[in-house]
């Protein structure tokens, strides 16, 4: 496999793009698009080169490394996992169960093998501690689409391809690529749809890149999309322009929306939006009076303090004007391997609010507690305070809220394990850091990402190069962690049949498991073959059971469902390995009524909580919008999270790290071109260049996350090299969305100042 052409996925960002790496005597000699992948049609972006420097960097952690006095030493894997497993089965023999914390990040979504061991790891370490990225990021998505459609991760996703108007909020996917939209080329594809006379309209803080390429642009005040969407709402039921389209006979509770409504005219929504009551009016009636149109909303409604309600009301006006399910609209994609009928044939559609977590009473989703709240429970004395703690590719200090209480919190810890490649802001207080092998030589199949792509593709890559003898990927770490700590649960062997079990998946590994969910999965090789058979024992079912019985609604979720009938057959690992560039499976398609799973099979468009938080945005509909200073976030194209700063060829050029701030607000405060300034908040502060730009929105400033590299001890010199500062460290973790449990990563106030080394180093 070292020489010639080897294509791949790009496993960095949501946009799942096609990779060409030429290789020659084991070395990369370049990377570029792949012309033939059907998704991304020869896209890439600068990051793409950077797989080589991921690769290659002579930084990344190869091998087990435990602290001892005089620094990070080697160990073997065996000492290793041998080790983790002793602490953590300790830890929780002394202090029960929920004394260990899990933490898992985002790479772990672009990572098959992480993701089918995961779930035996957290199940061996049995805490109910658990965290992860999800809270600083889609969980309101994923709890209306919980609450609406009946699955927490069944998302419409805008038919980008077929659309004539993309309305986009919150959301940058010329610098991101897309999210929860995985959208390679997003600047191709709006030019197609300028082609055929389409057109985006974009409403941010920022005149962002995205909103560059639009034909229209609104700015809007951090925090206030839900009035917005509101007052949208308010319009389209004011001017009689609702039209359900498709979806008439589906949807629940339409009037119960109408009242909700009513109060958020587009005149009590410009006040706090910043927006003209004229603009939002048209804009509901360009929604609704375009047919093919789709309304997109993401980190920047998603991550703030109406985050819930925010997301909630996009669908709702996709869904009042016909968008739903409609071909150049919103459309539920339908992916090879269909982890939304999956996870509900396991009883895994998700779940909210079953329990709350120790400190702050914040509602679990999916099993997991806001990450804003990580650090009071370390922190926090009492029964079920976390004692030791595990992160899984994840970066919390630089990517949760408030990183400098975080890191107190770490420091605090008896034990911390890191499941990550680098040593960097959060790994550097563990114990012992498992390092995986390196993407390019692991397998690639894109099981989460597929479930939001705009077209329906699928395509497995094979590992690139050798890991070489003495690595582990990520899924025999969590594996072998899992499998040390169930022996150890068990008092020290488990029984026969189970203990071939471990070894068995250990010995396999992931891909076996991915070939039978192709085979027997919507396309797949086998489903045809099963249908026959199963097919009439369903009606059966059916026939039989009373309406109301669960198992009526599982037998209906069954992946022999009809609507799977029409689709082209015969993907299979095997077929995958002879078409490297991937298969194309079409453009997104109606899937209605049968890809809901609520109960009664309809969506629900007003459910009980999101009526009741709207009461809390009435109460802030009389208040004087107050007139903070604002901070946001942004995302460069060149940058990824907190992890991607080892690599020059990312980093190198102009500061990217800096403060945005409109000209009226730096004359005010009296920053200039060239000035440093201080931002801060509550005693929380840190020190950033000053960029001075008409882009953002009087009274909002914006800072880019994933910085902070100045901390000691990082074993990331190119990083360290170019450290900027961590939005997070001035961000509150006290600010969540109480809705959905989001931390609240936009719009939290702040102050700005003039920072002047000389009269800084006086004073001292
Ligand atoms: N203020 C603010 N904060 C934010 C955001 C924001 O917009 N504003 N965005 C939020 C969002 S959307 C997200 S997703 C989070 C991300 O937050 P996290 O998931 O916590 O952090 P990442 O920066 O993605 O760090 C990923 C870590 O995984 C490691 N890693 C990379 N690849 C692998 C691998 O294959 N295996 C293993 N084991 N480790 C690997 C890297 O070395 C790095 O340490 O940040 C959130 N934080
Ligand atoms: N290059 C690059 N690509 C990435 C990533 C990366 O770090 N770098 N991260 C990946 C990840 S993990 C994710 S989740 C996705 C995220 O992908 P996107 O959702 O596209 O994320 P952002 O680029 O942060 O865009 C958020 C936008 O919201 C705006 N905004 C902030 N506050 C508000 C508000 O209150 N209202 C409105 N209407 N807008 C607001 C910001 O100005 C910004 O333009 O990107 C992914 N792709
Ligand atoms: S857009 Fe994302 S998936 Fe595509 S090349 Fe860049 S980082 Fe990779
Ligand atoms: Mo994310």
């Amino acid at each position: 496999m070292e020489n010639g052409t080897h294509y791949r996925t790009c496993h960095l960002c949501e946009a799942m793009c096609g990779v060409a790496i030429e290789t020659q005597d084991g070395r990369i000699t370049s990377i570029k698009g792949d012309e033939n992948d059907p998704l991304s049609r020869g896209h890439i972006c600068p990051k793409a080169v950077a797989l080589q420097d991921l690769h290659e960097d002579p930084e990344r952690l190869r091998q087990p490394v435990r602290r001892t006095e005089t620094g990070w030493q080697e160990i073997s894997w065996d000492e290793a996992l041998d080790l983790v497993a002793e602490k953590l089965h300790q830890t929780r023999q002394e202090y029960g169960r929920n004394s260990v914390g899990v933490y898992l990040g985002n790479p772990n979504v672009h990572n098959h093998g992480a993701l089918m061991s995961v779930t035996p790891l957290m199940r061996a370490i049995g805490s109910q501690n658990r965290f992860s990225a999800t809270s600083n990021d889609q969980l309101p998505h994923m709890l209306a689409s919980l609450d609406m459609f009946g699955h927490q991760i069944l998302f419409p996703i805008p038919d980008i391809d077929q659309t004539d108007l993309f309305i986009c909020i919150g959301a940058n996917p010329m610098a991101s690529n897309g999210s929860l939209m995985t959208v390679p080329d997003f600047r191709g594809r709006i030019k197609e749809l300028k082609g055929r006379g389409g057109k985006m309209i974009v409403i941010d803080p920022r005149r962002t890149e995205t909103a560059k390429l639009a034909d229209e642009f609104h700015f809007i005040r951090p925090g206030s999309d839900a009035f917005l969407l509101m007052a949208m709402v308010h319009t389209l039921f004011a001017e009689d322009l609702i039209n359900l389209g498709a979806t008439e006979h589906l949807v629940k509770d339409v009037d119960l929306l109408r009242l909700a409504a009513m109060p958020f005219t587009p005149e009590a929504a410009s006040p706090h939006t910043g927006m003209p009551a004229e603009d939002i009016r048209a804009l509901a009636r360009q929604l609704a009076n375009t047919p093919k149109a789709a309304l997109y909303t993401r980190m920047g409604t998603s991550t703030q303090v109406f985050g819930g309600l925010a997301t909630w009301l996009a669908s709702c006006l996709n869904i009042l004007t016909g968008k739903l399910d409609r071909p150049g609209g919103m459309l539920f994609n339908q992916p090879a391997i269909d982890l939304v009928v999956l996870g509900a044939l396991a009883g895994q559609s998700g779940h909210f609010g079953k329990r709350h977590s120790r400190v702050k009473g914040l509602p679990e989703f999916g099993g997991e507690y806001p990450a804003s709240t990580m650090a009071d429970e370390i922190l926090t004395p009492g029964a079920g305070q976390i004692r030791a703690f595990v992160t899984v590719a994840g970066n919390p200090i630089l990517s949760s809220p408030n990183g400098r209480r975080l890191e107190e919190a770490f420091e605090q810890l008896d034990f911390m394990v890191s499941v990550d490649y680098y040593l960097n802001e959060t790994t550097r207080h563990a114990d012992v850091i498992l390092p995986p092998t390196a993407a390019l030589e692991r397998s690639h199949y894109d099981l989460i990402f597929s479930m939001f792509a705009v077209r329906n593709t699928a395509k497995y890559s094979e590992p690139l190069f050798d890991a070489g003898p003495d690595t582990r990927h990520d899924w025999q770490i969590l594996l072998g962690l899992a499998h040390r700590l169930e022996r150890l649960n068990k008092g020290g062997s488990l029984p026969l049949r189970t203990e071939l079990g471990w070894r068995a998946f250990q010995q396999l590994g992931p891909d076996p498991i991915l070939d039978l969910l192709l085979r027997s999965g919507p396309y797949g090789m086998n489903a045809g073959l099963l249908k026959g058979i199963a097919e009439p024992a369903i009606d059966l079912v059916l026939d039989i059971l009373p309406r109301r019985h669960p198992l009526r609604g599982l037998a209906k979720l069954s992946p022999l469902n009809r609507h799977w009938n029409d689709l082209p057959k015969g993907l299979s690992l095997s077929v995958l390995k002879d078409n490297p560039n991937g298969v194309d499976l079409g453009p997104l398609k109606p899937t209605l009524p049968d890809r809901l799973f609520t109960r009664d099979r309809k969506i629900h468009l007003a459910p009980r909580r999101y009526l009741q938080d709207v009461e809390r945005l009435f109460a802030h509909l009389n208040q004087e919008a107050p007139d903070d200073l604002l901070l946001i976030g942004r995302r460069h194209v060149r940058s990824n999270n907190s992890w991607m700063h080892n690599s020059q060829r990312l980093v190198k050029g102009k500061d990217r790290c800096t403060l945005m701030i409109n000209p009226k607000d730096a004359s005010r405060l009296g920053l200039q071109a060239g000035d440093s300034a201080e931002i801060s908040s509550e005693g929380r502060k840190i020190v950033l260049p000053a960029e001075i730009t008409e882009d953002l929105m009087p009274g909002v400033v914006s800072i880019p996350h994933g910085w902070g590299h100045d901390r000691d001890g990082i074993g990331q010199s190119i990083a360290a090299a170019h450290p900027g500062a961590s939005i997070n460290d001035v961000l509150s973790d006290e600010q969540i969305d109480p809705l959905v449990g989001t931390s609240v990563l936009n719009g939290q106030a702040v102050s700005v100042k003039v920072w002047r080394p000389d009269r800084q180093r006086k004073r001292a």
